[in-house]
């Protein structure tokens, strides 16, 4: 990256927008016309950006977007992003009237948070609702076919209620052993036969599901992991039927070089002794950015090589064995290629003992996310704009 860019610290990460929507229309392609795509933009978009990657997904043909709060569904829209937004998680019933303003959809988990929300309802007002079956996740949702029955008749006979959908949530649809996932989509089936009608939106698949079982896609499947460019799970990277791109990378850049000699110790509790001459390179990263001190050890690339971190990480930066002299300013790349070399998400959820959904996540805001378009830094309303 050679561009200058409106911040003042040389540590971002890079947000590859067209790996999006390379990834949602390669999802799409393989989905029948009647399945709509619901991209997962909660947690900031799995720490990508969630108005980016919303505007990115929204162009590759999703046609709603879910969060996990009320809070970043109301984000989104003071971001200016007006598609039908669904929050997944539990809401306050409380605050029913600022989501049907906002023309924000709220899950239903249980009948009594259905009277909960009649009684601050205002009048003349429509909030729209999807009912959350929890069919073995054990999470949120109704478990029981009555309370089902019982929470549909309150939403049609309240005109202010608008029954919009129904879900579930798979615990297993990553796995090689499909017997728990299919228990759960029977357990799905007949809770939807007891509807009295059917509403607009029936869904049940994460990414995982989408692409593995047909027969879970009714008309909209919730896309989050594979948006990404990341796989659901390790049993399925090599099951993913197109060659999906990670869109987040993470870089720095040296901000101070030194030759250190045998035996010298580098950073808290000096657990480093180079061994022989080094050439040791400082990098303006650390655990407060979310590259947290059990990432001792991990590979970094400078110069299209792998170059370890030495001793501990501290809050704001850590040190590397550099191969060799290099000049202050280098470019590193904690996660993202180099020349030959890639370091993925994976790899980090590896080394952290951890799955790759949790590394984008991790990474704190304070690092500010770039965003790109066919190789280049693009400006979205952000104060990241390239320096001409
Ligand atoms: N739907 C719900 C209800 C979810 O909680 C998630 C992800 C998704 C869809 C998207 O799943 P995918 O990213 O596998 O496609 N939720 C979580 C979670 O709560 N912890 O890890 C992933």
């Amino acid at each position: 990256m050679d561009e200058q860019f409106f911040f003042y610290r040389d540590t971002w990460v890079e947000v590859d927008l067209d790996c999006i929507t390379e990834n949602v229309k390669a999802v799409k392609q393989r989905l029948p016309d009647r399945v709509a795509i619901i991209a997962v933009v909660k947690a900031n978009a799995y720490g990508h950006g969630d108005f980016q990657v919303a505007q990115a997904a929204l162009e590759a043909g999703a046609t709603m977007l879910a969060v996990a709060f009320l809070d970043e569904a109301l984000s989104l829209r003071g971001k200016g992003i007006t598609a039908p937004i669904l929050v997944l998680g539990a809401s306050r019933p409380e605050d029913v009237n600022i989501a049907a303003e906002e023309n924000i959809t709220l899950t239903v988990f249980e009948q009594s948070w259905v009277t909960r929300a009649q009684r601050v309802l205002n009048p003349d007002t429509q909030l729209s609702l999807h009912v959350k079956v929890d069919t073995g996740m054990g999470r949120i949702g109704i478990r029981d076919e009555q309370e089902l029955r019982m929470v549909e008749q309150e939403i049609l006979k309240d005109s202010r209620l608008q029954f919009d959908g129904i879900f579930t949530h798979f615990a297993t649809a990553d796995e090689q052993n499909d017997s728990y996932y299919k228990i759960q989509l029977e357990r799905f089936n007949f809770m939807v036969s007891n509807l009295q009608s059917r509403p607009p939106c029936i869904h049940s698949s994460n990414s995982a599901a989408a692409l593995r079982y047909a027969e879970a896609q009714f008309n909209a499947v919730r896309l989050g992991i594979v948006m990404y460019g990341l796989s659901p799970s390790k049993d399925m990277k090599q099951e993913i039927p197109f060659p999906f791109r990670q869109a987040f990378s993470l870089h720095s850049k040296v901000t101070q070089v030194k030759r250190i000699n045998k035996g010298d110790k580098v950073s808290y509790g000096c657990t480093y002794e180079a061994q022989e001459k080094e050439w040791i390179g400082t990098i303006p990263i650390g655990y407060a950015d979310g590259w947290i001190r059990r990432l001792q050890g991990q590979e970094v690339l400078v110069d299209g090589m792998r170059s370890p971190i030495v001793g501990r990480i501290c809050m704001d930066q850590s040190m590397i064995k550099l191969p060799y002299q290099v000049s202050v300013g280098t470019t590193v790349t904690l996660i993202g290629s180099q020349q030959t070399q890639s370091i993925t998400m994976d790899e980090i959820a590896e080394k952290l003992e951890t799955i790759n959904y949790e590394i984008p996540c991790l990474i704190s805001s304070r690092v500010p996310r770039v965003y790109k378009r066919k190789g280049r830094m693009i400006d979205l309303k952000n104060p990241l704009i390239p320096k001409k």
